[in-house]
């Protein structure tokens, strides 16, 4: 997978946990901002194997006219069973984006790693990787390939700059305890 964002934020990473994968405030703003409509979130449950498992079904906004204008998409998330509450957690997501072409062909592999670096600190590094389910013709595989990362690109540098203010008014909102 390719790198997309790789960070230390001021605050612990149970709090960086919260905000990315339950539905917190941060979330639906930020669901708000990138035009993300129809939300359904299932809630965190344990499969047989240890590891908690959750779907989300969305629809996004897409600003590419040769693609289209929205589409509905599904992730399945997976919190892998040797995550440590507090200390480190690993989420595997599966993105499928079922209106867009060739949507058959391929769906996005996410890796999001919050690791604790002290009490109030952690770092939050994010893995995307575009994975096919059946190999499309050379020409149409970069296409799909280049659309994909710089939509990823996109994504991942807005979460960051949220994910920086919401930071600091965390950070403010301590300081006048
Ligand atoms: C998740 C990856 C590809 C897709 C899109 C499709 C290009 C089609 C290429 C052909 C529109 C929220 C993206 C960016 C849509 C958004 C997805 C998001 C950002 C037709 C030329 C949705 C993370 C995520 C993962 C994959 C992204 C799609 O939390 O280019």
């Amino acid at each position: 997978g390719r790198l997309y964002l790789n960070k230390v934020f001021h605050m612990s990473a149970s709090k960086m946990f919260e905000l990315l994968f339950t539905d917190s405030g941060f979330a639906q703003r930020f669901m708000n901002i990138r035009k993300i409509t129809k939300a359904n979130f299932s809630p965190w449950q344990k499969d047989p194997s240890g590891n908690m498992k959750r779907t989300l079904s969305y629809v996004i906004t897409i600003s590419n006219p040769l693609i289209g204008k929205s589409s509905a998409a599904t992730e399945s998330q997976m919190l892998h069973r040797d995550s440590k509450d507090g200390q480190y957690y690993l989420v595997d997501s599966e993105v499928y984006t079922h209106d867009v072409p060739y949507h058959d062909y391929f769906y996005t592999h996410n890796r999001y790693y919050i690791m604790s670096n002290s009490k109030r600190k952690c770092r939050l590094r994010v893995y995307s990787d575009v994975k096919y389910r059946k190999q499309p013709w050379a020409f149409v595989k970069s296409f799909i390939t280049k659309n994909s990362w710089s939509g990823i690109e996109d994504y991942f540098r807005q979460l960051e700059s949220e994910l920086l203010e919401e930071e600091a008014e965390l950070n403010q909102a301590g300081g006048e305890l």
